[in-house]
């Protein structure tokens, strides 16, 4: 599994009524989505995320407002800011990420390709970074 977070722009079409941005499946989303959730009313300098999974990817778009995503992976880190509701960030597997620096208005929709599984989560960062190096990053 390719671990390397990657940007996807969402093609946004709009009238004088507004923006419209659409995700299809299989399309613009490199998997099948399982299970969507959005995360909001994070206070500014509260973190999340702090975490990599073993299996799950997700798309992350900030459809609202703003939030950095720390990510690290490999022998590689990023921070990828999230300000635009056409920009998606693609996370796969084993690569730590944190959310911070959420604006007050920041709305963060998650499209993941599976359901809630606590056993997927890998929340020791210790325990992370010796998965990581067994798969010789
Ligand atoms: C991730 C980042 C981007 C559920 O019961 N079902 C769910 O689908 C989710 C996502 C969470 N939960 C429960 C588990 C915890 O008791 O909701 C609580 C908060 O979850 P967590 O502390 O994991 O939230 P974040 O914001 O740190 O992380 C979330 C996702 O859990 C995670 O997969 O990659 O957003």
């Amino acid at each position: 599994m390719n671990t390397t977070p990657k940007i996807l722009q969402f093609d946004i079409m709009g009238d004088e009524r507004g923006w419209l941005c659409v995700a299809n499946g299989a399309k613009q989303i490199p998997f099948d989505i399982k299970r969507v959730y959005w995360i909001y009313g994070t206070e500014p300098g509260v973190a999340r995320g702090k975490h990599a999974h073993h299996k799950l990817s997700q798309v992350l778009v900030c459809v609202s407002g703003s939030v950095d995503i720390y990510c690290e992976w490999g022998d590689k880190s990023e921070t990828f800011t999230l300000s635009n509701a056409n920009t998606g960030l693609l996370l796969n597997g084993l690569c730590w990420h944190e959310m911070r620096n959420f604006s007050p208005d920041a709305v963060l929709l998650v499209m993941a390709s599976d359901y809630y599984d606590e056993s997927d989560y890998v929340r020791d960062y210790n325990e992370f970074k010796r998965l990581n190096n067994d798969k010789g990053c």
